[in-house]
């Protein structure tokens, strides 16, 4: 093994130290508790049918969407992680109707985490790329249970915002407001190692990521904007455009991430009225942190992602554009 390599302990270890925190130890405890989910879900995304975990199991999340057997995994193994070492007083994820506060007799610590378990998880039985988000926040200071209103708190309160990909090989990727690092999982120490340091979207691009198949549905800038993209160099943007589409929304950003590119599920006239597809407070918020931690730019093409005022419904929805800077200025002066 490399000597020089940083673990993601290590790495937050030092993170906490170099930006003067009291180092309770608490938060890098939580990220710790954090990772050990994550780990556990590689392992079995990995091991995929050899594990019987692919498939649905039968049961509808609180938006009416299938859960699929390795959705409802994924989420106990966050909630196992996350309520039995006193670091998390509650936590909010895309597999919960409501918010969830811990068992009688648990410790609360001083942080809420909400988390997309397994984002993309329609991917899961074909093979391709899933993942995990999440989202940290301060916890009431009085040490008592969280309501709903204790995590309807706008993304700029974010302490910290990360997501795992299982592709070819799993990556967490961390921020805690001071840039964007990531870590590849070393499955034979079973270590996430700092592999990526200070990640940094490029400001241009010429790719973009959208559900083309939904293109009857979007508001004028945005079917706008992508008949511009697709008129290519003879168009008023004058270059030719590639277009991904992953189906998930952590490959699709960490795609970004790596060498730039726009990603949107904008507004459209069947999910106007509940605000977007994606949800605010564990994809949306999160990523939008990321992003813009990394130099990008993340909008629901009217404001800043992280701007918007939570209803108190851990499932809200919220429009979303982000990526490269200088593209997504180009998108939003189309609204
Ligand atoms: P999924 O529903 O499979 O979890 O979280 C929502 C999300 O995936 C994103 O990860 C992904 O970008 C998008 O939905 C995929 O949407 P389409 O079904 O329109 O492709």
């Amino acid at each position: 093994m490399d000597q020089q390599c940083t673990t993601l302990s290590s790495f937050i270890i030092e993170e906490n130290r170099r930006l003067g925190d009291k180092a309770t130890g608490e938060f890098t405890g939580l990220l710790n508790d954090i990772s050990i989910a994550c780990k556990g879900i590689a392992a079995l995304v990995n091991k995929g049918a050899l594990a019987g975990v692919l498939g649905v199991a039968g049961s509808e999340n609180a938006m009416g969407d299938a859960q699929k057997k390795m959705d409802l995994i994924a989420n106990d193994l966050f909630i196992d992680a996350l309520q039995n070492n006193g670091h998390c007083a509650g936590m909010a994820s895309e597999e919960l109707d409501e918010i969830l506060t811990l068992p009688e007799g648990k410790i609360r610590g001083s942080y809420l985490v909400t988390f997309d378990p397994l984002d993309g998880s329609s991917n899961m039985d074909v093979n391709i790329d899933v993942g995990a988000i999440f989202s940290i926040l301060k916890a009431p200071a009085d040490k008592k249970d969280p309501t709903a209103a204790d995590f309807a708190r706008p993304g700029t309160e974010q302490i910290a915002a990360g997501y795992c990909l299982y592709g070819p090989s799993s990556m967490f990727v961390l921020t805690t407001g001071n840039g964007v690092n990531g870590f590849t999982l070393d499955t034979s120490i079973g270590e996430f190692i700092l592999t990526h340091p200070d990640m940094l979207i490029p400001e241009t691009t010429s790719e973009f990521a959208i559900n083309a198949s939904n293109q009857r549905h979007w508001e004028p800038a945005v079917q706008q904007y992508f008949a511009d993209c697709l008129a290519g160099e003879d168009g008023p943007l004058g270059k030719d455009y590639n277009m991904r589409w992953v189906a998930a929304m952590v490959g699709e950003i960490h795609r970004i991430l790596c060498r730039g590119g726009v990603f949107l599920y904008p507004i459209d006239a069947r999910n106007r009225e509940a605000g977007g597809k994606l949800r605010l407070l564990y994809e949306g918020n999160p990523m939008a942190m990321i992003v813009e931690q990394a130099g990008g730019v993340a909008s629901t093409g009217y404001k800043s992602i992280m701007d918007v005022v939570p209803n108190g419904d851990p499932h809200q929805r919220v429009a979303v554009i982000m990526g490269s800077k200088q593209e997504v200025e180009i998108i939003l002066s189309y609204h």
